[in-house]
């Protein structure tokens, strides 16, 4: 991305004038040759700077890069030169996070409120307090709870994160007494992961290896533009497509679709129809990979469209179940059944079966959660999942890969039992306020009932005080009444929480809702933290280092929060949380205790990090000699992964990849037998339509659809703008000035995508204003009429619409948002019950489209 002088002057400008710090503007040019150097001090003019390493957390690619500081000021971002994961380069949205530093409307002291009245559109009158006082505050509460013996009341959430979480996360609730740790997991992509792991026995996002596919499937993301590694596909995406066909399932145009060879626009939520009509057309032509999969014992193909096959007469090798799977689920659906649930036609299906089988198993199928983060998502994100295993393209070259390991330290779990007093123990074991692992909500996280988190309904627990009342809620880096679907929800939860503490840099939607706020540091350039990450092969770890001094007075909510607040609860006679911070995280190498938060934060790094650079055993990559260098470079590279590592040996029940599901069959037998009922019944439970062996197999459920065809007769399509740093970005003046490189954008206005052929049929023009509808709520927005959205269906972009962040996010601050309308406030509220995941895609938002 070339920044404009223009653009970089005003930054400047605005920069200069908050940050008390004398910056010295340089031209786009000069800046470009800047970051060609590979010269880690450079001086241009009188003004010298430096590269120096942290990690972009714009998106979980969690980039390794560098940050170019000149007299104080961060000026220019790059890829860190040692990574293998992006090649030393960011994405068009890494550079937008200098304006999320130097935003002007950063919090930039501790506030209170003042209104006890709390709602959207209600004032906090907010005014400044010392550090003191809002510690003292938030400490008081905290101690009410643990004298009344109800230490259950107290809730942490958290949103975006590093691995220093573990702190703030684990070490604060579980020491205080309380099971309530509430992550932003299940609002992200969970449901991918129970596509992965109830057939590899993966719980986690895949790795592709691009650099040796042959046929790219992306299935419900756009690489180019979201997902998880993204600046290594802008780069290879290019070379690929000379070598590879590349074909996209999306109802939507997307960036990569528009680069691909095929487009399968599918009607939204039939993915798994499509999924098993590709399987049907490999199966029936024989296309299989027969060296992960088997064969027939005499060679002769008994799949035949609509016939059973016994099972006795195929021999696996790498797999589990693929005939129990045909005749279950894949039987009955040939390509042109699929074509007729999906929309897609069947020439089409059957088309990128064969390439598929012609390049397997050099076959990258990346399941993103288009596919998963549905109201029946589950079934369809292993429907997907379950193409790669036919196609041997599991654990492959040119497929998809898991991840070689990261050796870093782990949270002592000694250290914590050792502080956790009888209350402690006793209520952190409470059911958790999101009600995982109820009858109607299994949350089968690697397997187990009540297992994984579901966010989205931690607002139903807190709106009905089921199983109790949430007293005091602590929210750090996260802003559910905006990233969550049904934010109407959310307003009225957080209303009536008597105490809420918000850690941000930005008063945003959460922090209207909040009695203190406490304002952060901007993770990518003012704290310290680490991620681990992946891509190309490489798994990495990578520093997030403050490159800058704070430039408000800001505290980092994951290390100093947790230590400053121990502080003051030891102070009200309760020691055990600050005692355990500091034992379990002194400095490594000379074995001292932190005197402050800022040296917990540092030693706590250390800790976790420490295999890396201590030279004590082999990292299986990069040889860092000690500390000094770790932070110098910032990061470490595994060695490659090696295919094929987990062949034979995948964590499922039959360390098969199974294609009828032993371990989910495992899983909700025991979630069924806990609720002394069938698994039938549990299905009925977490509204799903498959009965008997069905649920166990991967296979095609009707979408679910709020609203009815006559008076919501669009299906609404949901996806990330590729200027979405998730939901951090809107209130950088850039978000609107670049937001034509999405496709079918405009920039500068919230568009909402039409295909002509609707448009024409309902009378309305590109550019009219417009009410888009859902049974939820209404918004404006501006039409924009354009082919690349199957008719029947319209679309846009998830980020704008705040009411509150900042003067460029809404211009009448806290009470309406002017730049178009929340998403998550058109979908209504919704659930994947099976992994506890938010459903925002597969259309079960219906809406109707109204010219202003
Ligand atoms: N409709 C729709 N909804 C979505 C998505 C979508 O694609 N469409 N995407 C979903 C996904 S994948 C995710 S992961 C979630 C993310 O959702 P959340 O985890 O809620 O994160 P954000 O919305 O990015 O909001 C983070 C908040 O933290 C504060 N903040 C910003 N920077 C910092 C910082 O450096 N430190 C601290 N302490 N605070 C900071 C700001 O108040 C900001 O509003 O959203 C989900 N919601
Ligand atoms: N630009 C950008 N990139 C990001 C992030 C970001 O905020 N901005 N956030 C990061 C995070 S936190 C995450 S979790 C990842 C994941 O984020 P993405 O991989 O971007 O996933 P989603 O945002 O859920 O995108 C949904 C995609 O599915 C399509 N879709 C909707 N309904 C259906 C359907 O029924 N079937 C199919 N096949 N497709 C459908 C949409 O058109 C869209 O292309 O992205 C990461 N990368
Ligand atoms: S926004 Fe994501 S892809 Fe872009 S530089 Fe940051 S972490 Fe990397
Ligand atoms: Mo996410």
């Amino acid at each position: 991305m070339k920044i404009k002088r223009r653009d970089f002057l005003k930054l400047s400008a605005i920069a200069g004038a908050t940050a008390a710090v004398g910056g010295c503007a340089r031209s786009a040019v000069e800046l470009n040759a800047l970051s060609a150097t590979k010269k880690s001090n450079v001086v241009i003019g009188e003004a010298p700077g430096e590269w120096k390493a942290t990690t972009c957390q714009g998106c979980t690619t969690w980039c390794p890069t560098e940050v170019f500081v000149q007299d104080g000021r961060a000026v220019k971002v790059k890829g860190n030169r040692y990574s293998k994961q992006n090649d030393g380069k960011v994405c068009p949205r890494g550079h937008l996070s200098l304006q999320q530093v130097y935003d002007p409307d950063r919090l930039k002291v501790p506030m209170k409120r003042t209104n006890p009245n709390k709602g959207k559109g209600q004032d906090p009158g907010f005014v400044p307090i010392s550090w003191d006082e809002a510690l003292s505050t938030i400490a008081d509460k905290m101690m009410a709870l643990r004298h009344d013996k109800e230490p259950e009341k107290f809730c942490l959430m958290r949103g975006r994160y590093t691995y220093m979480r573990d702190l703030i996360y684990d070490v604060v609730p579980k020491t205080f007494g309380s099971p309530n740790n509430i992550s932003h997991s299940s609002t992200c992509a969970e449901g991918e992961k129970f596509g992965s792991f109830f057939t590899e026995g993966y719980w986690d996002y895949r790795d592709y290896d691009l650099d040796n596919s042959r046929y790219i499937l992306i299935w419900g993301c756009d690489p180019v533009a979201s997902n998880r590694m993204v600046p290594a596909t802008i780069k290879r995406l290019g070379e690929a497509l000379d070598r590879a066909t590349v074909a996209v399932v999306d109802p939507r145009l997307t960036t990569s679709g528009a680069k691909g060879h095929e487009w399968l626009p599918l009607i939204p939520g039939t993915d798994g129809a499509v999924a098993l009509g590709i399987a049907h057309t490999i199966l029936t032509e024989g296309l299989w990979n027969r060296e992960f999969v088997g064969d027939f014992k005499d060679g002769v193909n008994r799949f035949v469209p609509g016939r059973k096959v016994t099972e006795e007469e195929f021999e696996e090798v790498h797999t589990y179940g693929v005939v129990k799977w045909w005749n279950i689920a894949v039987a009955d659906m040939s390509a042109s059944k699929a074509a007729s649930v999906s929309g897609v036609p069947a020439e089409q299906i059957v088309r990128v079966a064969r390439g598929l089988a012609a390049a397997a198993p050099h076959v990258a199928v990346w399941m993103g959660p288009g596919a998963a983060m549905q109201a029946r998502g589950g079934y369809s994100a292993m429907a997907v999942h379950a193409l790669a295993g036919l196609l041997g393209a599991v654990d492959n070259e040119g497929g998809s890969l898991q991840s070689a390991k990261i050796p870093v330290n782990k949270l002592n779990g000694d250290i914590l039992k050792k502080y956790q007093d009888e209350l402690a123990k006793k209520h952190s074991h409470m059911e958790k306020i999101d009600q995982r692992g109820r009858l109607e909500l299994p949350a089968l996280k690697s397997g187990k009932s009540g297992g994984g988190v579901a966010t989205n309904n931690a607002v139903t627990g807190m709106l009905n005080n089921d199983p109790y009342e949430i007293k005091v809620l602590i929210g750090y880096m996260n802003n559910f009444p905006f990233s969550c679907n049904g934010t109407d929800k959310w307003e009225k939860a957080l209303g009536k929480v008597p105490f809420t503490v918000h850690l941000t840099t930005n008063a945003s939607e959460f922090t209207m809702f909040a009695d203190i706020v406490i304002p952060c540091a901007v993770t990518k350039y003012e704290k310290w933290g680490f991620v681990k990450t992946k891509a190309n092969r490489y798994a990495a770890c990578t520093l997030v280092q403050p490159v800058i001094e704070p430039v408000w007075d800001v505290i980092q909510d994951e290390t100093e929060f947790p230590y400053l607040l121990a502080e003051k609860l030891k102070d009200r006679g309760f020691a055990n949380m600050y005692d355990c911070l500091v034992e379990m995280f002194c400095d490594p190498e000379t074995g001292a205790k932190a005197k402050n938060s800022k040296e917990l934060s540092l030693y706590a790094l250390k800790y976790y990090t420490k295999p890396l650079w201590d030279g004590k055993k082999d990292t299986h990559g990069d040889k860092i000699n000690g500390w000094a260098e770790m932070v110098a470079r910032g990061m470490w590279n595994s060695a490659p992964y090696e295919y094929k590592s987990h062949w034979g040996k995948f964590k499922t029940e039959t360390a098969k990849f199974e294609f009828y599901s032993e371990t989910l069959k495992k899983a909700l037998h025991k979630h069924a037998k806990r609720h002394h009922v069938s698994v039938d019944e549990v299905m009925t439970a977490v509204n799903y339509t498959a009965r008997g062996e069905l649920a166990f197999v991967p296979h095609h459920e009707p979408p679910m659809r709020h609203g009815a065809e006559s008076e919501f007769p669009f299906v609404f399509i949901d996806y990330k703008s590729r200027l979405n740093r998730e939901g951090r970005s809107q209130n950088c003046p850039w978000y609107y000035e670049f937001k034509h490189v999405d496709p079918g954008d405009v920039g500068g206005q919230d568009t909402l995508r039409i295909n002509p052929v609707d448009a024409n049929k309902i009378g309305i023009k590109d550019g009219d204003r417009v009410w888009v509808t859902s049974v939820a709520a209404s918004g404006e927005c501006i039409a924009r009429v354009w082919e690349g959205v199957r008719p029947g269906t319209v679309s846009k972009a998830y980020g704008q619409g705040h009411w509150a962040y900042g003067r460029t996010a809404t211009a009448d601050f806290g009470r309406s948002a002017t730049r178009g309308v929340n998403n998550n406030t058109i979908i209504p509220w919704e659930l994947e019950r099976l992994s506890g995941s938010n459903a925002r895609n597969g259309g079960h938002a219906a809406v109707r489209i109204e010219k202003i």
